[in-house]
């Protein structure tokens, strides 16, 4: 027995079964349902009604192909997904990643983290998530743009303003939000607010770029403030990964008056001890989308290594693992602990292993798990559905002020159920427990289909 209830381990076993070959998405459910220990345990209408059996399963599942043309004429075909896990608070809403590594198994994993994350924004948002095993790295804009038409030519029949609002995800920024964008509109004849993360030009956010780096900042400052009276002033901070997330988690915990030393991509890290050159860093990544090896060669004292898991050896006060799922494992976990860090907050999704949460949580670090602390990203997505809706938008300093109050709530929301179900501190559980209670209310109110 891995669960003290029958309940939960019986849905375990059951997700064990269905899922096959599924590791990652195995490890998401493992993490939510241990956490519901203390709830299962006070509230037995969640088993009566069926809520955790129902909650682990998506509501639906879209596999497809996509087949595209290279610029040479040769013709390729990868897989599409999308998972549209749960609606009782609201329509799906989740990004979609491009990446070699994208399978049945991330896409759910994914799905199932963005429904509660959703949910702790406190804005009406189901929860959903998709894919391709696309390969962005290496291909023309022109290969990009057939890639992304094709893609949407299958997506658009399943979505919708109202229904399923995609955004970006890991190889999916701006560029792929327009090419999708531009296709959804010709097949449907429509302009929507069906994705977000849109150029500011056809419907975007303000401050949606910056808002998942800025909210994993404003969530750490929170936790800093109420659980340790402390903040980013004068700390040194190591930031995996140097695509979106990083890259703004970079900007705000500068702006917080901490100095960023590392940063990474899939190759390997670079270390500036005077503090990364944002303006550099931005240069290379977003407008020539060049490799951070670049940065060293472009930036006296600093050095570039080869390997990325190498930048957890780089001693921190704080870290902001940023890149992909569980790029930190326990035996980096120790080494982090070992060199004297105080706080990680999980900008990625899933980024630190079971044994990497453990080895913190035993250690007394303070924890920010992902649905709380990179859900700034969708809740400016949230925002934006808004502004589309409303015909309006706001200036960026009115969506930034929204983010932080609700980066703030999402804090106090996971702490005080944690210490509700007595936890307290465990802002893991206290993020599942939070996120799942409103979704569970949701569903035992709209009832079971018979
Ligand atoms: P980007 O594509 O902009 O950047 C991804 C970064 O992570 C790149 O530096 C990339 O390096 C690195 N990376 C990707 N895969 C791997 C890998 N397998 N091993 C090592 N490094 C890797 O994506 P985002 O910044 O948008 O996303 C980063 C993380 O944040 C993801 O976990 C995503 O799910 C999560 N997230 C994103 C949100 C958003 O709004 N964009 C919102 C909430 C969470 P390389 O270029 O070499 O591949
Ligand atoms: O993981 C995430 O929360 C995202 N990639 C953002 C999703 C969104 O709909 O903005």
């Amino acid at each position: 027995m891995e669960f003290k209830s029958k309940y939960l381990q019986g849905v375990y076993n059951t997700v064990e079964k269905r899922n096959v070959g599924e590791p990652e998405f195995l490890q998401a459910i493992k993490e939510v349902l241990e956490s519901f220990e203390p709830v299962v345990a006070l509230k037995p209408e969640l088993e009566a009604k069926g809520i955790i059996d129902r909650i682990v399963e998506p509501e639906r599942f879209i596999q497809f192909r996509v087949s595209w043309v290279d610029d040479k004429g040769k013709v390729h075909v990868n897989r599409g997904f999308r998972v549209q896990y749960n609606s009782a608070i609201g329509p799906y809403k989740g990004g979609i990643r491009f990446h070699p590594s994208v399978c049945a198994s991330v896409v759910k994993f994914l799905g199932f983290e963005q429904c509660f994350k959703n949910s702790l924004t406190g804005l009406p948002m189901g929860g959903g998530k998709g894919g391709s095993d696309f390969d962005p790295k290496g291909k023309s804009d022109n290969e990009i743009m057939r890639f992304c038409q094709s893609f949407m030519t299958e997506l658009s029949k399943h979505i919708g303003a109202d229904t399923d609002v995609p955004a970006g995800d890991i190889g999916v920024g701006a560029r792929e939000i327009g090419f999708m964008y531009g296709q959804y509109k010709r097949l449907r004849n429509e302009f929507t607010g069906v994705l977000t993360g849109k150029g500011l030009t056809y419907g975007g956010s303000l401050a949606r770029k910056e808002a998942t780096g800025f909210g994993t900042c404003y969530f750490t400052e929170e936790m800093l403030k109420c659980m340790k009276n402390d903040s980013f002033k004068g700390k040194t901070v190591v930031i995996s990964g140097s695509g979106n997330v990083a890259i703004y988690a970079n900007q705000k915990a500068t702006e917080l008056g901490a100095k960023v030393v590392a940063m990474s991509d899939s190759a390997g890290y670079i270390y500036d001890e005077k503090g990364i050159d944002l303006d550099v860093l931005k240069q290379i990544k977003e407008v020539e989308r060049a490799r951070i090896s670049e940065y060293a060669k472009r930036v006296s004292g600093a050095t570039y290594t080869e390997g990325c898991r190498g930048i957890w050896s780089i001693p921190c006060d704080i870290a902001l693992p940023c890149a992909t799922q569980n790029e930190l494992n326990g035996e980096e976990a120790a080494t982090l602990i070992k060199n004297g860090v105080i706080a990680v907050s999980e900008g990625a999704n899933m980024p630190s292993t079971p044994e990497a949460v453990e080895a913190f949580q035993n250690a007394g670090i303070l924890f920010g798990p992902a649905k709380a602390a990179n859900a700034g990203g969708v809740a400016t997505s949230g925002l934006e559905m808004s502004q589309n809706s409303m015909r309006y938008s706001w200036t960026f300093e009115e969506v930034d002020a929204k983010l932080q109050d609700i980066m703030v709530n999402i804090f106090h929301a996971a702490y005080n159920a944690a210490d509700k179900y007595g936890v307290a501190g465990n802002l893991v559980a206290g993020a599942n427990i939070a996120g799942f209670e409103k979704i569970a209310d949701a569903m035992i109110a709209q009832g079971v289909a018979y």
